[in-house]
């Protein structure tokens, strides 16, 4: 028997939580022989606590044979303490009322005071998942205010966006997801995300042989970075289920392996591609033992460095924003 993984979930009673606990307890995102010391993280507040103890509950009705332990608490330093992984979901969405910059100042408390806890209690490897946006934002503000813990473990989610292009892509094509290799999206999880098909590949053909130009920049891009508002559309919440199941990839994959296949990560910028380092920017990743690789040495053309640069700009508006929180 293996020895059991402290995994902490943020947001714990919101509605990805929802979908997101029930799978890490099934075994979805570290396997089905890997036992889990499952720690529950809410808003500490009456409403928010009734909620996260009805979800353990349920919970503890699965009776998964995987999960050694639950804990649900609204306080971070019991919850981050020698915490292994961490999928940070909770955050305020954004108000009729807010412009993204109050969203930005809003939600950085929430990561300035989740990252002073985990530099003070976590195991000092553990691996951070910021899925509450801005995301790629917030996972910057978490390792800002934890110096003491591995830098390159601070990423966002970007997965929704790659899993979200390769279904556009495979039913464009007449193909499958499974046949889609080498599709990444760089950038920030906004506006301006970047979907690359530059180096795809479907069935080993290249994706762009397959598909129009205008399809591609008109279609596929603009339908990628606005998935979400049609699922709010169409469904009249934002999207769960799948960003729950984005975030169980982004982990399974960092933890478990890639298999020499790319993945769609946000992390922090070594300086390649030109992109200042630092900023929490998505990029295709292989996985291996437990750590990811940065995909080097590609040849960007025009097109692609146009986008790239969009989303620089994009991340050091933000980054500039909430620089000034963090100094306070
Ligand atoms: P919900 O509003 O349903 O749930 C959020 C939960 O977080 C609530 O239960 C709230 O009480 C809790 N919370 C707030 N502050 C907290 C704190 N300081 N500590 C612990 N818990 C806290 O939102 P949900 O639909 O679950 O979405 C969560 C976040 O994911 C949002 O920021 C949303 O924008 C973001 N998303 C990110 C995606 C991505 O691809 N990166 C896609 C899906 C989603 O939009």
């Amino acid at each position: 028997m293996k020895k059991p993984v402290k995994v902490v979930v943020t947001g714990a009673a919101g509605q990805i939580g929802y979908s997101l606990l029930f799978r890490i307890g099934a075994g979805d995102m570290l396997g089905t022989d890997q036992p889990i010391d499952l720690m529950m993280l809410e808003r500490n507040n009456e409403q928010s606590l009734k909620n996260s103890r009805g979800v353990q509950m349920e919970l503890d009705d699965c009776a998964f044979p995987l999960l050694n332990s639950i804990t649900a608490t609204s306080d971070p330093y019991v919850c981050f303490k020698d915490a292994e992984i961490a999928l940070l979901v909770g955050s305020r969405p954004r108000t009729a009322d807010m412009q993204r910059a109050d969203l930005l100042a809003a939600n950085a408390q929430i990561f300035v005071e989740q990252g002073k806890a985990m530099n003070e209690v976590a195991d000092r490897n553990i691996k951070v998942l910021v899925v509450g946006n801005p995301c790629n934002t917030n996972a910057y503000i978490a390792r800002r205010c934890s110096p003491d813990l591995n830098p390159r473990n601070f990423t966002a989610m970007m997965r929704l966006d790659e899993n979200r292009t390769l279904t556009q892509v495979a039913q464009k094509a007449n193909s499958t997801v499974a046949q889609i290799s080498k599709l990444a999206v760089w950038g920030n999880h906004g506006g301006t995300m970047f979907p690359d098909l530059t180096n795809a590949t479907v069935a080993g053909k290249p994706a762009l042989d397959l598909i129009t130009e205008d399809w591609y920049v008109n279609e596929l891009i603009p339908t990628v970075a606005k998935r979400g508002s049609a699922i709010i559309q169409a469904r009249g919440h934002s999207s769960a289920a799948s960003a729950a199941n984005a975030a169980i990839d982004h982990i399974h994959d960092w933890v478990l392996g890639s298999n020499g296949e790319w993945a769609t990560m946000a992390v922090p910028s070594d300086g390649s591609y030109g992109i200042p380092e630092g900023l929490t920017f998505g990029m295709p990743v292989i996985c291996k033992n437990g750590d990811y690789e940065i995909v080097k040495d590609l040849e960007l053309n025009q097109f692609q460095k146009d986008h790239i640069a969009a989303n620089i700009r994009a991340l050091e508006e933000e980054r500039a924003i909430v620089d000034e929180i963090i100094a306070k």
